[in-house]
C-alpha cells in the first residue's frame, strides 16, 4: 500500500510501515490518518504476521506537527484526539514493533509506547520534550510512560523534557532491545521472533506493576516539584506535567488519559505555550537568510586559530575543541596565555567532576587546544578569531597581521561586542572575508552567537559562519553592523534606565529583584558586576565622542570604576561579594548614589515596581523596534532568539518583541510617550512602533509579511 507519506510493504511476512514526512517525520493529521490505514491493512493481510513501524530519512518521529498547534490556536482546526487510534494499535492482534533511530520525541515516543515492543539503534534518543513548548504530552505519554518506567522517573522526564539516550532508555525498560547493525533488518528479525512466540503481546496501558501508590510516590514527587519550581521558574507546564503523571497511579488508564487531555488543552491555550512555540520556530527561522542559498556549499572548518586568551578567547577555544576542531590559541602577553590555559583546564576538570564528560573526553578536548606564543600555523587555519579587549586600534593591528598570514579562503572574525566591523575590515586587503562573531560569556556555555555582517562581508563568509555556529552547537543569528549590534544595542537603554531609576530613588537590589521576578535570569546590576564595571567603562571610552551635550547620562558607574569597584572580580561593584559570590546590598553604594543624585539635583522618590519594568523593558523594546526598522535584524523573531539565548530573557515571554505584542503595542507606545514627556528625547517612540499601531498590526505580522 503506497502513499507519499506513509507506506506499507511486506518484507518476508513482516509488514513494514515507513513514515516519510521530511524533515523529521512529524505526526501531522494526514500522517496519522495514513498510519491508521496502513495498520488496519497490515492487520487484515493474512500474508503479514507482524508489523514494524519505522521512520524514513534521518529520524523516527520527532513528535506531533507543531505547525498544527498554531492552527488550533488560530481556531482553524480542532485538535486531533490520538487516544482511540493508539488504543487500537495496542489491541492489534499482530505484534507491532517500533524501530527507532534518530529521535522518538513527544508524540513519536507516545506512538512507540502504544506499539507492543520498541527497538532502537544505540545512538537514538527518546523523550517527552513537550513542556519546552509550554504543553504536556497529549497522546497518553503521561499515562504510558509511568507504566514503563515508574511514576517518579516519568514525571521527571515529562516535566524537565530532557531526552534519554538509547542505553538509558533500555535500562529503564522503555526499549526492549538495542539493535547493532541494520535497524530495519534487526527490527524485522525481532518482530518475526515475537510473532513465532505467539501468546499475548504486551499492552503498555495494562501494565500496572511499576506505578506504585500515591503514598509511595508522594515524597519523591514533592522533591521533584521543588526542583521544577527552581529550575523552571514561573513556568506552568512542567508542574502540570507532574500532576498529569501523578494521576497515572490514582486513576484508571482511560480516566488518566482524559485528565491528561484536559490539562493539555489548558496548557496549549496559555500565553506560555504560545510564547514557547513562537521561540521554537523563531530559533529555526534565523537560518533562513534571504539571498543565501541553503544549498550553497560551505567549506567546513578543519582548523581554527584565536588571538586573545582572556575569558572570551579561552571560552571560544573550548567551543572549537568541544566540536572536535583543533585550535591554536595565542596572546601577546605570555602570562595571559598561561592564565587562559589554566582557566580552560579548570573548566574541563569541573565538567569531569560534575560527570558531564569523561576524563578521556576532557583530555582529548584539551589536546585539541594548542597554546603558542606566535602566529605559527595560522596559515593553515580556515578561520581566525580575534578576541582581545574592545580597542579599535589594537583590533585593526591584529587584523593587519591576520591579513599577512591567513590563507585565501580563511574567514577573519572579530569577537567584538560593540566596535564597527567595517572599521576593522579597513585593516585588511580582503574585507569580504571579515565578519563579526559575537560570542557571549561564558562562551563555552552560552548558546548565542551574533554573526555580524559588515558592508563588504561576502555571502559565503556569512553562510560559513552560520554553519560554524551550528557545528559549535550554537544559535547563530545574523545581525547588521550598528553600534552594539542587536543585543547590546538594546541593552544600553535597558541599563541606562536602570541606572536612572537608582538615581531617582530605587536601589540596585530593588531593580534587580523586579527584573528577576519578571523572569530575567539575572538582574542588570548583578550582570554588570559579573561582566565587569571596567568592561562597560572601556566601551564608554571608545564612544565618548557620540555623547550628546544636554542629554542625560548615568552618573554612578564611572565613579564605581574610579573607586576600583569593578564588580565580582574585585569583590565590590554595585554590590559587595563574599566567598560565595552572592551579591550583597552595600550601604556604601546607597550613599554614593544618594550623594550623586543630590549633587546633580535629581529629586529622589519612591519608585514602583511597575515603573521599573516599563522604564527598563519598554526602553529595550523601543530600541529593538528601531533596530528592526533600520534593518539591522532580519525579523522580530531574530531579536527574540538573541534575547532568549544570550541575555536571559524569560522564554515563557517569548522574547522582547513577542512580549511587546502580548502587552499590546498601543499600551507600550502610550507609556513611552508619557516617559518622553517626563524624561525627554531619550524616550522618542520608534517610528515603526507608531506605523504598526496606525495599521493595526503587530510585530509578529511584520515578520509574517517578510516570509
Ligand atoms: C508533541 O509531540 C505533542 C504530543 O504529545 C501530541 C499531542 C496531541 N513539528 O530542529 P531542527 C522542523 S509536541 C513540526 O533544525 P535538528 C523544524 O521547524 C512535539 N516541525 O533539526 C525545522 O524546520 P525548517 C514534541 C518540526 O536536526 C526542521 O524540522 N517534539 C518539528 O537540529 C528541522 O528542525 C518536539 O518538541 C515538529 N515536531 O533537530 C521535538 N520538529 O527546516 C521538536 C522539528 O523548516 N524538534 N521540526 O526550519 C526537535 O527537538 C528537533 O527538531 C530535533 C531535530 C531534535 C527533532
Amino acid at each position: 500500500m503506497m502513499s507519499e507519506l506513509v507506506e506499507l510493504s511486506n518484507h518476508d511476512g513482516v509488514g513494514v510501515i515507513t513514515v516519510e514526512n521530511p524533515p523529521v517525520n512529524a505526526l501531522s493529521s494526514m500522517v496519522l490518518n495514513l498510519l491508521e490505514r496502513c495498520l488496519l491493512a497490515g492487520e487484515k493481510d493474512p500474508a503479514i504476521q507482524a508489523l514494524v513501524l519505522i521512520g524514513g530519512g534521518r529520524t523516527f518521529i520527532a513528535g506531533a506537527d507543531i505547525n498544527e498547534f498554531l492552527e488550533v490556536l488560530a481556531g482553524r482546526r480542532a485538535l486531533a484526539d490520538l487516544h482511540p487510534f493508539l488504543a487500537r494499535m495496542e489491541d492489534c492482534s499482530k505484534p507491532i514493533v517500533a524501530a527507532i533511530h534518530g529521535s522518538a520525541l513527544g508524540g513519536g515516543l507516545e506512538l512507540a509506547m502504544a506499539a507492543h515492543y520498541r527497538v532502537a539503534t544505540s545512538d537514538a534518543q527518546v523523550g517527552q520534550p513537550e513542556t519546552r513548548l509550554g504543553i504536556i504530552p497529549g497522546a497518553g505519554g503521561t499515562q504510558r510512560l509511568p507504566r514503563l518506567v515508574g511514576v517518579v522517573k516519568a514525571a521527571e522526564m515529562c516535566a524537565l523534557g530532557s531526552p534519554l539516550k538509547a542505553s538509558a532508555a533500555f535500562e529503564l525498560g522503555i526499549l526492549d532491545e538495542i539493535i547493532t547493525g541494520d535497524l530495519l533488518a534487526g527490527a524485522i528479525a525481532f518482530a518475526k521472533k515475537k510473532a513465532r512466540q505467539g501468546a499475548q503481546h504486551p499492552k503498555t496501558r495494562e501494565r500496572n506493576d511499576k506505578l506504585g501508590s500515591a503514598e509511595s510516590n508522594a515524597s519523591a514527587l514533592a522533591a521533584l516539584r521543588g526542583e521544577v519550581r527552581k529550575s523552571r521558574k514561573n513556568l506552568n507546564a512542567p508542574l502540570a506535567a507532574v500532576d498529569a503523571v501523578e494521576a497515572a497511579a490514582l486513576l484508571p488508564f482511560d480516566e488518566g488519559c482524559r485528565n491528561e487531555r484536559k490539562i493539555f488543552d489548558q496548557c496549549l491555550f496559555s500565553l506560555e505555550a504560545r510564547a514557547l512555540i513562537h521561540a521554537f520556530f523563531a530559533e529555526r527561522a534565523v537560518t533562513k537568510i534571504p539571498g543565501l542559498q541553503k544549498a550553497a556549499p560551505v567549506a567546513s572548518v578543519q582548523q581554527a586559530a584565536i588571538v586573545g586568551a582572556g575569558t572570551m578567547g579561552a571560552g571560544i577555544a573550548m567551543c572549537f575543541a568541544n566540536a572536535g576542531i583543533p585550535v591554536r590559541l595565542t596572546d601577546q602577553d605570555p602570562s595571559a596565555l598561561e592564565r587562559g590555559m589554566k582557566n580552560i583546564r579548570q573548566n574541563y576538570d569541573n565538567s569531569v567532576k560534575r560527570g558531564r564528560i569523561s576524563a578521556e573526553v576532557s583530555e582529548h578536548r584539551q589536546g585539541l587546544i594548542r597554546p603558542q606564543p606566535d602566529h605559527d600555523g595560522f596559515e593553515n587555519a580556515d578561520i581566525i578569531v580575534e578576541a582581545v579587549f574592545e580597542n579599535l586600534a589594537l583590533k585593526k593591528q591584529i587584523f593587519a597581521a591576520f591579513d599577512a598570514v591567513a590563507k585565501a579562503g580563511c574567514v577573519l572574525a572579530s569577537n567584538t561586542s560593540t566596535l564597527s566591523i567595517d572599521e576593522i575590515a579597513l585593516a585588511v586587503s580582503r574585507p569580504a572575508r571579515v565578519v563579526g562573531l559575537h560570542f557571549f560569556s561564558p562562551a563555552n556555555v552560552m548558546r548565542l552567537v551574533e554573526v555580524v555582517r559588515g558592508q563588504a562581508t561576502g555571502s559565503d563568509v556569512i553562510a560559513s559562519s552560520m554553519a560554524l555556529a551550528k557545528r559549535l552547537g550554537k544559535v547563530g543569528v545574523l545581525v547588521g553592523n550598528c553600534f552594539g549590534f542587536v543585543g547590546n544595542r538594546m541593552m544600553f537603554p535597558y541599563m541606562r534606565e536602570a541606572q536612572f531609576l537608582v538615581e531617582e530613588g530605587a536601589t540596585p537590589e530593588q531593580v534587580d529583584a523586579v527584573l528577576t521576578d519578571f523572569g530575567m535570569a539575572m538582574g542588570i546590576f548583578a550582570v554588570d558586576d559579573m561582566a565587569g564595571i571596567d568592561v562597560a567603562w572601556r566601551v564608554r571610552q571608545e564612544f565618548r565622542h557620540l555623547e550628546q551635550p544636554g542629554v542625560r547620562k548615568p552618573l554612578v558607574a564611572d565613579q564605581l570604576y574610579a573607586m576600583n569597584r569593578l564588580g565580582q572580580k574585585t569583590g565590590k561593584g554595585w554590590y559587595r561579594y563574599g566567598e560565595d559570590r552572592k551579591p550583597v546590598p552595600d550601604p556604601e553604594v546607597h550613599s554614593l548614589i544618594e550623594e550623586t543624585a543630590r549633587k546633580a539635583g535629581i529629586p529622589r522618590r519612591r519608585i514602583s515596581n511597575e515603573e521599573i519594568i516599563e522604564r527598563t523593558i519598554f526602553a529595550m523594546i523601543n530600541e529593538g523596534v528601531r533596530i528592526l526598522d533600520e534593518g539591522y535584524a532580519l525579523r522580530a523573531g531574530d531579536i527574540d532568539t538573541i534575547y532568549l539565548n544570550g541575555y536571559g530573557f524569560p522564554n515563557y515571554r517569548g522574547g522582547p518583541m513577542w512580549y511587546a505584542d502580548t502587552v499590546g503595542l498601543r499600551t507600550i507606545s502610550t507609556r513611552i510617550k508619557e516617559y518622553q514627556r517626563a524624561h525627554g528625547k531619550l524616550w522618542e517612540p520608534a517610528a515603526l512602533l507608531e506605523r504598526l499601531i496606525a495599521e493595526g498590526r503587530t510585530l509578529s505580522s511584520w515578520d509574517e509579511q517578510k516570509q
